[in-house]
């Protein structure tokens, strides 16, 4: 028998903070909608065509669009309804990747429409995502991640584009050299600067002069130019974040040192949620906080041992708030970044003792039923002292302003 070929979905979310809050709010609809400040983080299209994109200004957002409904935004409905989005492509797909508006699902051996082969699969998730959850996404098939996404770029906005296996050489050969990822703005500048435009152009190069230019990620976009992802250079896949962090600004400044704790024990949570999901083991920990009069103090401290538990991390979590929180001063902002990453090995190791092995079942499965059914299905420990104070949604307690870490 023919092995299936290895199909990837890519979906993007279109204007996504944008087209929430014109779901949301129906007199928005059809109308210029920037969500921002400062800069745009997100318009609608209706915007986009008077130029306004991602990063510019508001000044001049409002000098180019005056019409434009400004909105600051709300990061935690927004994220309610990318995970509403993500349980609609786990029907379709497995081991769906998210990112804030964006998943990767493998579709490969997915039973898909006989006439329109995987572009009606594609069709058929799109129009579930609209008439659930009411919003429009972008799909993109093909047979790696970096194929997938340029598929669904190319289908922007609302539309569903596939490059098969014998297209992607030509597809890839026309595109501009800065649509190639990792050909960022220095890097296409340098391109550019020996005659290099378009992505075919760029196959010209020998591996060792990219090498030479660019360095290790020279040799990825060698491999990228021909259609191949990177995949093929792990040293960029397994990228560590630098920190993982969650910050929230308290509905009213409080001294109550118990809401306090279950604040940041909350906090801590998401954040090691986050950990977990990205295979990591969290080294160090900081808290910071700010006073109701703005006077603002923080403070880390190295774990006894690299651990993806929350406990574990809680403990020195409270003890540096301890530290930390000394004035009779109500607080404003509480906060906790995590730090100093390194990989988790998937299995526990050989001598791994029976209390962590059993602790990381616990984890995963805990993990797991809150991917399915959000995060407020279970409320632990510490953060049990904000039930009651807090408003509550399925993906947990709605937050005033709950980080934008992605
Ligand atoms: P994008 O997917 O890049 O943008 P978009 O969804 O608004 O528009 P489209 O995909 O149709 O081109 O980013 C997703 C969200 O991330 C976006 O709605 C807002 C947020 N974001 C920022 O907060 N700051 C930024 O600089 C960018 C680019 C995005
Ligand atoms: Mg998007």
């Amino acid at each position: 028998m023919k092995r299936a070929d290895k199909l990837i979905i890519h979906v993007d979310v279109d204007a996504f903070f944008a087209s929430v809050e014109q779901l949301l709010i129906p007199s928005l609809r059809g109308r210029c909608v920037i969500v921002g400040s400062g800069c745009i983080a997100s318009c609608s299209y209706e915007a986009r065509s008077h130029g306004l994109h991602a990063g510019m200004p508001l000044r001049e957002a409002k000098r180019l669009c005056p019409q434009a409904v400004i909105l600051k935004g709300n990061y935690q409905i927004y994220r309610c309804f990318a995970e509403h989005i993500w349980r609609i492509c786990r029907r379709y797909t497995c081991g769906l990747e998210t990112f804030l508006d964006e998943a990767y699902g493998d579709a490969t051996g997915i039973p898909t429409d006989r006439r329109g082969g995987p572009l009606a699969l594609g069709r058929r998730l799109q129009r579930d995502v609209r008439e659930e959850v009411g919003l429009p996404v972008s799909v993109g098939l093909a047979e790696n991640q970096m194929l997938a996404k340029l598929a669904s770029a190319s289908a922007k906005p609302g539309g569903v584009a596939q490059i098969r296996p014998e297209e992607a050489m030509s597809v890839l050969a026309g595109l501009e050299i800065e649509k190639l990822p990792g050909v960022g703005g220095e890097t296409g500048q340098k391109l550019r600067d020996i005659n290099i435009r378009t992505v075919g152009e760029l196959r010209a190069l020998p591996r060792d002069i990219l090498r030479s230019m660019f360095g290790r990620r020279g040799e990825a976009l060698y491999e990228r130019c021909r259609g191949r992802d990177v995949e093929s250079c792990p040293d960029l896949r397994s990228r560590i974040p630098r920190t993982i962090s969650r910050e929230t600004t308290f509905h009213k400044p409080t001294c109550d040192r118990a809401e306090i704790k279950a604040m940041l024990s909350y906090l801590l949570e998401r954040a090691m949620r986050t950990v977990r999901g990205a295979g990591l083991l969290t080294g160090a920990a900081e808290v910071s906080i700010s006073y109701e009069d703005w006077k603002q103090y923080a403070v880390s401290r190295s774990l006894p041992a690299p651990t993806a538990a929350d406990d574990e991390v809680l403990a020195v979590v409270a003890d540096l708030l301890a530290r930390l929180h000394r004035r009779r001063v109500a607080l404003r902002h509480v906060g906790v970044v995590l730090s100093k990453f390194t990989r988790q090995a998937d299995e526990g190791t050989l001598f791994e003792p029976e209390s962590h092995r059993r602790r990381r079942g616990l984890h995963g499965a805990v993990d797991r039923i809150r991917d399915r059914w959000g995060h407020a299905t279970i409320v632990s420990g510490e953060s049990i002292g904000l039930l009651g104070k807090l408003r509550q949604n399925d993906c947990g307690f709605i937050l005033r302003t709950p980080s934008l870490t992605k």
